[in-house]
């Protein structure tokens, strides 16, 4: 049976289709096929919400569903946006908005650590299979560089690299990327074959 991927975000598609067809793999985008009813985000955790787009989206459609809830956290800004990072600073705040609002929250703080962080949850219309994470560790810009990716993209460095995802290559950012782990990690319990399934 097909496992179609639940998410209103067309960059996360891009990436997740980049990264699973190098594994010979492919997701269909829910949203093409089917008109998907709003899913609050109210967990408390990237899983619950998670967790609770998979189960949602695959009780509406009657499929199985992979959901994924994503995030940036700034540790000297305890872990803010967090669960948060979607609607950082209100719902209507662009990305460049959203980067910039941390950039002066951060100001010259010289702690600037942070993470992405990405959970997969994969759901049948009867109930949560399994949940997969993944993380990619960094730092915090002083500025703002490059137009790749999307997001927080522009403002993360990622550990052993000196420039932004926003400058780095995709084929980088998908090699190393919190969702590329996550992904791994559901590849490894053969989570992308509905058939495997128990
Ligand atoms: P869906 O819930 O429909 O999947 P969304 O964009 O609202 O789409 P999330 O609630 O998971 O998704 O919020 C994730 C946010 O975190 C996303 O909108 C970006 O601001 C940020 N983010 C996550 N992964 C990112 C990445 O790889 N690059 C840049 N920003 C990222």
């Amino acid at each position: 049976m097909t496992l179609y991927a639940a998410t209103s975000n067309n960059n996360k598609i891009k990436e997740f289709n980049d990264v699973l067809s190098e594994l010979g793999l492919s997701v269909e985008n829910a949203s093409h096929i089917w008109k998907l009813p709003e899913v609050i985000e109210d967990g408390k955790t990237f899983e619950d919400n998670a967790q609770k787009k998979a189960l949602e989206i695959a009780a509406y459609t009657g499929r199985n569903i992979f959901a994924e809830d994503s995030g940036l956290e700034v540790f000297s800004l305890n872990a803010e946006p967090g669960i948060y990072s979607a609607r950082y600073g209100g719902e209507n705040l662009s990305d460049v908005d959203k980067n910039d609002l941390i950039l002066k929250k951060l100001g010259k703080n010289p702690n600037r650590s942070a993470r992405y962080v990405c959970v997969l949850a994969f759901a049948t219309p009867h109930g949560i299979i399994d949940t997969t994470e993944g993380e990619v560790r960094g730092s915090i810009a002083r500025e703002p560089a490059g137009k790749n990716g999307f997001g927080y993209d522009p403002i993360f460095i990622p550990d052993g690299y000196q420039k932004t995802f926003g400058e780095l290559d995709k084929s980088i950012k998908n090699s190393i990327s919190h969702r590329t782990c996550a992904i791994h990690n559901a590849c490894s319990k053969n989570l992308f074959d509905t058939r495997k399934w128990k």
